[in-house]
């Protein structure tokens, strides 16, 4: 069976598992299509969508001492696990560059059409540079590497990607990739932190509807893959965030009593005026909570750097 056959497959089954559930949910990474990637794109530019602009300021902060850290003896291998547009990356491939360490790149993205963007990006701006990009899951692509473990690796998981993980998931990801790493591999993650709630809550809820059309478009992307008749303007976009816990959820609430059919699941579905369907977290963190996770996972912090605010955190992570 070919990838997309798989997926496909997988899509139809985890909408059906997920709208014939009580509460109904949907899963975040089906945001991702062609038109969700822009959406995306288009978040990280917002003002309000902190994330972005905290990182880069981090890696820009902080790239002379990252590429002392991360290069070795015989160079090295820098792995990017949901690699999007790179921009911050390109931050610190261009210190690497600089200081003329050895290293390749291989960004791996469950999208091709990022992948091919940003191959051809880093093409024109680093002629010599070896780049090998893999398309598919974290796992998937993480097995094959573990395989040709010739040299030290550099995992990044940047963009607090591993927030849309509940603690339990976050925990069995974090073990996963311990499986891959030897000794003196390094993860290299990106957590955004706990902060005033109402900064959370703003970057969810930007007031151009960025975020909201975002949320949306996994109701568009069942219209068109699966033949469904969801009208998302009878959805309302909803975000909450629970400062004890650091978790925001997303949700799209029902404004009407109504019905929606699913052709290709032959599912008809009602939903009860103000009825949810949960579509996201983006968990919270702070640095008891990062040690709990990898205490749980067996690494260890080796380092970490932070904006001067501490809206958000990248940590080393080591066996
Ligand atoms: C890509 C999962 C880090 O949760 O902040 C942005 C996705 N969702 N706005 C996040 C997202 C709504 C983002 N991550």
């Amino acid at each position: 069976m070919s990838s997309t056959t798989t997926f496909a497959s997988a899509f139809k089954k985890d909408v059906l598992e997920g709208l014939t559930s009580y509460p109904k949910y949907l899963l975040s990474k089906y945001f991702y299509d062609k038109n969700g990637d822009q959406l995306f794109q288009d978040i990280m530019n917002l003002p309000e969508y902190y994330l972005t602009n905290c990182e880069y300021n981090i890696i820009d902060l902080y790239k002379k001492e990252m590429a002392l850290e991360f290069n070795h003896d015989h160079g090295f291998d820098l792995i990017e696990l949901g690699a999007g547009d790179g921009k911050k990356t390109k931050l610190l491939i261009e210190e690497l560059i600089h200081q003329k360490i050895d290293f390749n790149y291989l960004p791996i993205d469950i999208s091709q059409n990022v992948l091919d963007q940003l191959e051809a990006s880093l093409k024109e701006s680093y002629p010599a540079m070896s780049v090998k990009p893999q398309q598919g899951t974290y796992f998937e692509i993480l097995e094959q590497i573990a395989e040709y473990n010739t040299r030290k690796k550099v995992i990044l998981v940047l963009g607090s990607n591993i927030g849309n993980l509940l603690h339990p998931q976050a925990i069995d990801f974090l073990r996963k990739l311990k499986e891959v790493m030897s000794d003196e591999d390094m993860l290299f993650m990106g957590f955004d932190q706990k902060k005033n709630p109402q900064t959370i809550l703003d970057a969810y809820n930007d007031p151009t509807g960025v975020t909201e059309a975002f949320n949306k478009n996994i109701l568009t992307r069942i219209n068109n893959e699966l033949n469904g008749d969801f009208n998302s303007d009878q959805f309302l976009h909803w975000e909450v965030y629970d400062p004890e816990t650091g978790t925001a959820k997303s949700f799209l609430v029902s404004k009407i009593d109504q019905e929606v059919t699913i052709e290709d699941l032959q599912l008809t579905t009602s939903f009860k005026q103000w009825e949810t369907i949960h579509t996201e977290i983006s968990q919270k963190y702070d640095d008891d909570v990062v040690d709990w996770l990898a205490d749980e996972a067996g690494l260890k912090i080796t380092r970490q750097y932070a904006d001067p605010d501490l809206y958000y955190k990248n940590y080393i992570f080591q066996k």
